[in-house]
C-alpha cells in the first residue's frame, strides 16, 4: 500500500479541525500535517504536525509540500459567502488563487489526490429550487457562489488536461459543535444550537420559512473520505457532487431544539443574508453521488438535534 502524507490547508476552521483529526484517526497522526493562516486550534494541539502557512504565497507552499514528503492536499481555505459579499476583491482572490496554486503544485509534484469542497451556493435563483439536480441551470449571484463554479471548472480542467486526481462535494450547510463556523448564510443553523444552550433564545438572521439543505458535520465527514477513497473509475463527475441529507427552515430547526428545551425561543430579524438564503436551492437531489460512490447518509433533522444538544450540554458541563 502507498504511504500517503497529507496536507490540510484551512485546518482550523469549522471543516478542517474536524477533518484534520478524521485524517489523523484514518492515516496515523504524524501522515496529517494541519495548516492554517491562523493559530493552530486548540482541539488539534497535540495530535500531530502543524505549520503555519497562507496558501496565497505559492512558493512557501510548495515549499513544504516538497519538505513534508505532501502526497494529497485537502484545500480547505476560503472566504463564505456572507463573508465574501463584503468584500467581493477578496472572497474572489482567494477563493480562486487559493485554489490554482494547489493544483498547479499537484500538477508539478504529480500528488496522488486533491480534495477541494465547492456548495450549493453554485446554484442561483434560476435554478430549480426543489430537489435540484446535478446538471441544470446555473447561475450564481454572490461572489462565493460564482467563485465555486469557477473553482469547479479548474478542478475539472486541471484533471482531464493533467491528470490531476481532483475531487469535489458541494456541501450544504454544515452543523457542528466543535468549531464555530466562518462567515457563512448557514451559521445560523449552528448559532442556534450554541444560543439555544447557553441562553434559550435566539434571534435568527433568516425568516422562519426559509428552507436550506444542511447536514451533520460526521456525514460530512464520512461523505468526504468515501468520496476520496472511492475508486477513480467510479468518480463521474470531475466537477463536484451534489450531496444532500436534509432540509430545514429556521422554524422547524428552532420546533426540534423545543423538544429537548421546551423553555427554548426564537424571534426572527432577517438582514442582507436573507437575499443570499433566498437564491440557494431550498433541496438537492443528490442521486449521482449515491450511484457513483454509494453516498448514504446517517443523521435526519431528529438524531441530528439530539445529538448536537447533548455535545453541547455535556461542553458547558465541562464533562
Ligand atoms: P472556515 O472559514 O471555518 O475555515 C477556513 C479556514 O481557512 C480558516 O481557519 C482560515 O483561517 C483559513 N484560511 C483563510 N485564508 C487562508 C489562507 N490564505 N491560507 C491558509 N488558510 C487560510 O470555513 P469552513 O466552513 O471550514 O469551510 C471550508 C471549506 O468548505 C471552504 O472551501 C468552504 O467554502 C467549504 N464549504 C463550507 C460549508 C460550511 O457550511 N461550513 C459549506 C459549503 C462549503
Ligand atoms: C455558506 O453559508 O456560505 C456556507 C455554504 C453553504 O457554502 N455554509
Amino acid at each position: 500500500m502507498v504511504k500517503e502524507k497529507i496536507l490540510v490547508i484551512g485546518a482550523s476552521g469549522q471543516i478542517g479541525v474536524e477533518l484534520t483529526l478524521a485524517l489523523r484517526k484514518i492515516f496515523g497522526n504524524s501522515s496529517v500535517v494541519a495548516s492554517d493562516l491562523r493559530e493552530e486550534n486548540d482541539l488539534l494541539k497535540g495530535t500531530g504536525p502543524y505549520v503555519s502557512l497562507d496558501v496565497m504565497n505559492k512558493e512557501m507552499l510548495h515549499v513544504q509540500v516538497i519538505r513534508q514528503n505532501i502526497t494529497q492536499i485537502y484545500m480547505l481555505a476560503a472566504i463564505l459567502s456572507a463573508t465574501g459579499e463584503k468584500n467581493p476583491n477578496l472572497a474572489w482572490h482567494l477563493n480562486m488563487q487559493g485554489l490554482l496554486n494547489v493544483l498547479d503544485i499537484a500538477k508539478e509534484e504529480k500528488l496522488h489526490k486533491v480534495y477541494w469542497p465547492s456548495s450549493i451556493a453554485v446554484f442561483g435563483p434560476t435554478s430549480p429550487r426543489e430537489n435540484c439536480p446535478q446538471r441544470t441551470i446555473i447561475e450564481p449571484t454572490t461572489v462565493y457562489g460564482i467563485s465555486k463554479y469557477a473553482g469547479e471548472f479548474w478542478c475539472n480542467y486541471f484533471h482531464q488536461r493533467f491528470g490531476v486526481d481532483v475531487r469535489s462535494l458541494r456541501y450544504p450547510g454544515l452543523i457542528s459543535y466543535k468549531s464555530s463556523p466562518g462567515g457563512g448564510t448557514t451559521d445560523y443553523a449552528v448559532e442556534i444550537f450554541m444560543d439555544a444552550v447557553e441562553e434559550k433564545k435566539y434571534k435568527c438572521f433568516l425568516r422562519e420559512d426559509t428552507y436550506l439543505p444542511m447536514m451533520y458535520m460526521p456525514d460530512a465527514i464520512r461523505a468526504t473520505i468515501e468520496l476520496m477513497e472511492a475508486p477513480a473509475n467510479k468518480i463521474s463527475v470531475r466537477t463536484s457532487y451534489n450531496i444532500s441529507s436534509m432540509s430545514f427552515s429556521p422554524k422547524e430547526i428552532a420546533a426540534e431544539i423545543k423538544k429537548q428545551i421546551p423553555e427554548f425561543a426564537i424571534t426572527y430579524q432577517p438582514d442582507y443574508r436573507q437575499a443570499i438564503a433566498d437564491s440557494w436551492p431550498r433541496s438537492i437531489d443528490d442521486s449521482v453521488a449515491r450511484q457513483d460512490w454509494g453516498w448514504k447518509e446517517e443523521y435526519g433533522i431528529e438524531k441530528m438535534t439530539v445529538d448536537m444538544i447533548r455535545n453541547l450540554q455535556e461542553m458547558k458541563g465541562g464533562n
